[in-house]
C-alpha cells in the first residue's frame, strides 16, 4: 500500500490572458521571472477561449487563472497562489 507522501498531488491550471492587459503582464512577468511555464489561453485571438472564460468563469475579466476548473480572477491573487504553489516569491523590481 502507497504511503501518503507517496501521493503527488497536481492541479490543473490554465492561464487566461489578452493581448495588450497590464495586469496579464504582471502575472506572466512574474512566471517568466520565476521559470513557471502554464498552458496559457489568450481571448484576443480564440473565440473558443474567450467562450470558455465567459462560461465557466462568469466573466470575461483577464487574467485568470482556472484551479482545477476553478476561476481566479485578480492578478495578485494569481500571483500570489502560483508563488506558494512554485515555491517562489516575487523578486524585487531592479
Ligand atoms: N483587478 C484586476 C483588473 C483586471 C482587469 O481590469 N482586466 C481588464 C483587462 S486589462 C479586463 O479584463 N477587462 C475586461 C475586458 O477586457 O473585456 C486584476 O488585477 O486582475
Amino acid at each position: 500500500m502507497a504511503c501518503e507522501s507517496e501521493r503527488i498531488m497536481v492541479k490543473d491550471l490554465q492561464l487566461y490572458v489578452k493581448n495588450g492587459c497590464p495586469y496579464c503582464a504582471k502575472v506572466e512577468g512574474f512566471m517568466e521571472k520565476n521559470d513557471i511555464e502554464l498552458p496559457t489561453h489568450n481571448i484576443s485571438t480564440s473565440e473558443d477561449d474567450l467562450n470558455f472564460l465567459v462560461e465557466n468563469g462568469g466573466k470575461r475579466q483577464v487574467p485568470c487563472l482556472f484551479v482545477d476548473g476553478k476561476a481566479m480572477y485578480e492578478s495578485d491573487d494569481i500571483v500570489f497562489f502560483l508563488g506558494k504553489e512554485f515555491g517562489v516569491f516575487a523578486k524585487p523590481k531592479k
